[in-house]
């Protein structure tokens, strides 16, 4: 299968207790080359608009209160099935329903704080990758 980019976050309270390296490393382990990554300290509004799909949702404010409180990791992540590869190795959103060896289940701490983000799906992956990282950041990967 071709090669394709999805877009990958580890999130404040991965960083915040130094997983951010064994993360990356598990990532890599995976198959997936990191093409893009920067630490950012989001903004409400930026992880508003981030997350707003999930704008009605009770847990909406919670979730951007989180993802705003230390800095995160975007990664713009490459490998072959690069989305559906993501979601299988990072496992559910709640570390206690997700499967053994998963980045959830070994670093999240619960459903809200649950170590990383990944898109899910190839549309959701391009916006997400645009959100944060420019086009010469990506030196062409898309084009
Ligand atoms: P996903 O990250 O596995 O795709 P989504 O349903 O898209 O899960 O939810 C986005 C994020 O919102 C989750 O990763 C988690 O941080 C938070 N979240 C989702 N559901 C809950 C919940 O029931 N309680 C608290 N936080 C939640
Ligand atoms: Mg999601």
């Amino acid at each position: 299968m071709a090669l394709s980019l999805t877009l990958g976050i580890v999130k404040p309270d991965a960083v915040a207790t130094g997983k951010t390296g064994k993360i990356v490393a598990h990532l890599q382990d995976a198959g997936f080359a990191l093409r893009a990554a920067r630490l950012v300290r989001l903004t409400p509004a930026e992880a508003g608009a981030f997350y707003a799909v999930h704008r009605e949702r009770p847990f909406y404010a919670d979730l951007v209160s989180f993802m705003t409180s230390g800095p995160c990791l975007p990664m713009a992540l490459e490998r072959s099935d690069a989305v559906g590869a993501l979601r299988q190795v990072i496992g559910a959103t709640d570390p206690a329903e997700a499967a053994p060896g998963t980045v959830r289940k070994l670093y999240a701490e619960s459903k809200g704080r649950n170590a990383i983000h990944a898109s899910d799906s190839d549309e959701n992956a391009r916006r997400e990758v645009a959100f944060f990282f420019t086009e010469s950041e990506l030196a062409g990967l898309w084009g």
